[in-house]
């Protein structure tokens, strides 16, 4: 008699309801074990079973158990009652369908690619507060916003910080953002960065007629970056940034609440993402990143390049606008549908390894509802930051013109010394 009862989680002959949650994964074996053997198991741990028959089991709590219903090697479907998990708790749904089964020895390789929320879990979670809409009328433009963190990425004191900030809002930046290792460092304090930024913010706005902004960095323990956004509140900041994967679901969940409160945007780095969704067989896509991360109502998140020093394949960086910005999504072989009852988008960001050169195949890439990150294009310009933020206005100018940056940089000084410097390079 054998004591495991894996093969029970199994039923292809199974149609997912729709209030279930419906997870893709990919599955690779470890040797000797059957595809069944392996499927059964990851639908077993990620919901109610474990290794051995259990004496405690009842009919009755059967109906909680998830069945694996599709299974081509290696990509497996497996849907899960409604009843498994707890409305608005992000932690506890990750725990369970990305928890457990990535450690399983029957399991060579796991990969969580893409899930399915049914509309009663996506309605127990805020959504955007502002999405692309509420983010365009801060800033009154129908172009891609630029961006750009001071570099180096941290050192500088909060005075050098914050006139730092003023070279490139004078030069045409629409947002200043800190990085993603800036917080509170004894050489530039959190309070003290805000306190002259916000001033040298007023003072750009002022000089500029635009509209300036500034994305400070509040990641920290959860009770100390609800204290930080409410500072950033206090000297009429718009928004906060947080970095979401290493700050946590259950903080951001938080500062999302308090950011309702205070009527503050949320900008979402993502730093630590590549620790697990870079390899391709093992770990969590970016996809299933970022459809939390619009659930849990982040306003913006990094999505990639391309063209940039990360690593961010085209139909990746694609497929991830997709998800924020789309109101449905139909699903195809290698994708699950998502309906997402109407909760606002979220404006995708293009960072990373990013000059004047490369801004073309990006709006080319990305479409212009999108935020353009410059950091070391702008802070490597000969002619310093606020040149660099000249020249990355001018690109964005003359693509949207049509014309090419080499004939719009004839006129345009900054351009034409950015493209000097670095041509059509594709950092590394
Ligand atoms: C870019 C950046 C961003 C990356 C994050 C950096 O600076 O500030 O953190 O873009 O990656 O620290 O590398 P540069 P992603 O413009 O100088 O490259 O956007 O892929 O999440
Ligand atoms: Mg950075």
């Amino acid at each position: 008699m054998t004591t495991e009862w894996y093969l029970d989680f199994v039923d292809t002959s199974h149609r997912p309801s729709s209030d279930e949650l419906v997870a893709l994964f990919r599955v690779e074996p470890a040797p000797g074990i059957s595809m069944p053997e392996a499927v059964g198991r990851v639908a077993s741990e990620s919901s109610i079973g474990t290794w051995t028959k259990l004496t405690t089991m009842t009919p009755e709590k059967r109906r909680l158990m998830a069945k694996a219903f599709s299974i081509k090697k290696p990509w497996v479907k497996i849907a899960y009652p409604a009843e498994l998990f707890e409305a608005g708790n992000m932690p506890q749904v990750l725990s369970s369908i990305a928890g457990n089964i990535f450690g399983m020895k029957a399991i060579k390789n796991l990969r969580l690619e893409d899930v399915s929320f049914p509309p009663a879990l996506v309605e127990s979670f805020p959504g955007p507060q502002f999405g692309i809409s509420g983010i365009r009328k801060i800033f009154g433009v129908e172009r891609p916003l630029t961006v750009s963190v001071p570099k180096p990425k941290v050192g500088m004191t909060s005075e050098e910080h914050a006139q730092a900030g003023y070279e490139a809002w004078s030069g045409g930046l629409d947002i200043l953002k800190d990085d993603e290792n800036l917080s509170s460092q004894t050489f530039n304090q959190f309070e003290r960065r805000a306190r002259l930024s916000f001033k040298m913010r007023d003072k750009a706005e002022k000089e500029t007629g635009e509209k300036k902004s500034y994305l400070i960095n509040v990641t920290a323990e959860t009770k100390e970056m609800l204290r930080r956004a409410r500072l950033v509140k206090s000297l009429g900041g718009e928004y906060v940034m947080v970095d979401i994967l290493t700050t946590g679901w259950a903080a951001v969940q938080t500062l999302r609440e308090e950011c309702e409160q205070l009527g503050l945007a949320i900008h979402a780095h993502r730093a630590f993402h590549a620790a697990f969704t870079r390899n391709p067989k093992h770990g969590m896509s970016m996809r299933v990143v970022a459809k939390i991360a619009r659930l849990q109502g982040v306003d913006q998140l990094h999505v990639g390049t391309v063209v940039g020093k990360l690593e961010s394949p085209k139909e990746e960086v694609l497929a991830l606008k997709e998800v924020l910005t789309s109101d449905k999504i139909n699903g195809t072989a290698g994708t699950l549908p998502q309906d997402w009852r109407g909760i606002k988008q979220v404006f995708p960001v293009s960072s990373g390894g990013l000059h004047p050169g490369l801004v073309p195949q990006v709006i080319k890439l990305l479409g212009r509802d999108i935020l353009i990150q410059i950091g070391g294009g702008i802070w490597g310009h000969p002619d310093g930051g606020r040149a660099g933020a000249r020249a990355l206005r001018q690109a964005i100018e003359a693509t949207l013109d049509g014309i090419p940056l080499s004939e719009y940089a004839e006129t345009h000084q900054e351009l034409r010394r950015a493209l000097e410097t670095w041509g059509y390079i594709r950092p590394k």
